[in-house]
């Protein structure tokens, strides 16, 4: 058995409670440090997880969260990372802290203690990824475009492995978190709690009215009825095409379907491409 790091850890099996400590260690500092935009840093934890993630590409079995390769250069540098490195340095003292623990494998459990801790679905985890060197890092152009249309969404998460379905309730995420522009050029938050995770996107999404905003930034959408909430291209994409806006409407209504099937489609998305010895999955308990 190996864990990631031989000689660090020639003698230690990690269990659950390990993680649990990993866990508990993430979430508390979510709460000391408040120092990021609505006051937590979960939501670019859980976008350092799906980048992490999203390179996947099941033909040839490369990317993936198996590798951690954001961690170099040039993965680091694509223009889809930007802004990572904070999620990233926010973690590294709870690597200090527990050395046995991969970085492929932190990173991911850091998004699912960061939805869990946000008030999201219990996201069952489970460890055995390895960091890879330089040579694993994937090439740009892998991870979805904002600008574009449902055509693009459906290659890219078809690229992935996952279904209609499983790109809409993905999409979910963004109740969490805001958009810089100093960093992908958009602004603004989707919704009026971007550090709780809720089905307030697609209700959103299917209640309001978007307009194109004006400005000299890139198109984006804002709301008709406060003007301070924003929605991406490929939001929209996601009710203009009727069989994405299906399971939009299906989310909108109820929160316990969409907690359901967001849960099973991010477990897809951090083990893809992982080659797992172990079957079994822990349910980390959340901190409150
Ligand atoms: Zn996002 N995302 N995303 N996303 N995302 C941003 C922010 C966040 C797309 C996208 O271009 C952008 C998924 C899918 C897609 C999160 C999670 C997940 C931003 C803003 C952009 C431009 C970045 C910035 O400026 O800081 C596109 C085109 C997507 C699919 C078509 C999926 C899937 C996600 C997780 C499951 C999160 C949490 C954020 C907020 C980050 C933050 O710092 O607040």
């Amino acid at each position: 058995y190996s864990n990631g790091d031989a000689k660090a850890s020639a003698t230690f099996v990690p269990t659950q409670d390990d993680y649990q400590k990993v866990y508990n260690e993430i979430a508390r500092l979510l709460v000391e440090k408040d120092d990021y935009d609505d006051g937590s840093y979960g939501p670019v934890l859980v976008r350092l997880a799906w980048h992490a993630s999203g390179t996947y590409d099941k033909e040839t079995g490369t990317g993936g969260s198996n590798g951690a390769t954001m961690r170099f250069a040039p993965e680091s540098d694509h223009g889809a990372n930007a802004g990572l490195k904070l999620a990233r340095d926010f973690l590294e003292p709870v690597k200090q802290k527990f050395p046995w623990i991969t970085y492929s494998d932190l990173w991911t459990l850091a998004g699912v203690t960061a939805i869990q801790e946000l008030q999201g679905p219990a996201i069952p985890w489970r460890p055995g990824r390895q960091d890879r060197d330089v040579a694993a890092c994937t090439p740009d152009g892998r991870l979805p475009d904002a600008s574009k249309d449902q055509k693009h969404i459906r290659a890219i998460f078809g690229r992935m492995g996952f279904d209609d379905r499983e790109m809409v309730a993905l999409s979910g995420a963004h109740s969490l978190g805001r958009a810089h522009t100093d960093r992908s050029g958009y602004d603004g938050p989707w919704d009026f709690s971007p550090t709780v995770f809720t089905n307030e996107f697609f209700r959103l999404l299917v209640e309001e009215k978007w307009a194109w905003k004006k400005w000299n930034g890139p198109d984006q959408f804002t709301d008709k009825t406060t003007k301070t909430l924003m929605m991406l291209p490929t939001d929209l994409a996601l009710v203009k095409d009727k069989e994405f806006k299906k399971h939009v409407e299906r989310y909108a209504k109820d929160s316990e379907v969409f907690f359901k099937e967001f849960s099973d489609a991010f477990v897809k998305l951090l083990e893809l491409g992982v080659p797992f010895t172990s079957e079994e999955r822990y349910t980390l308990k959340t901190s409150s």
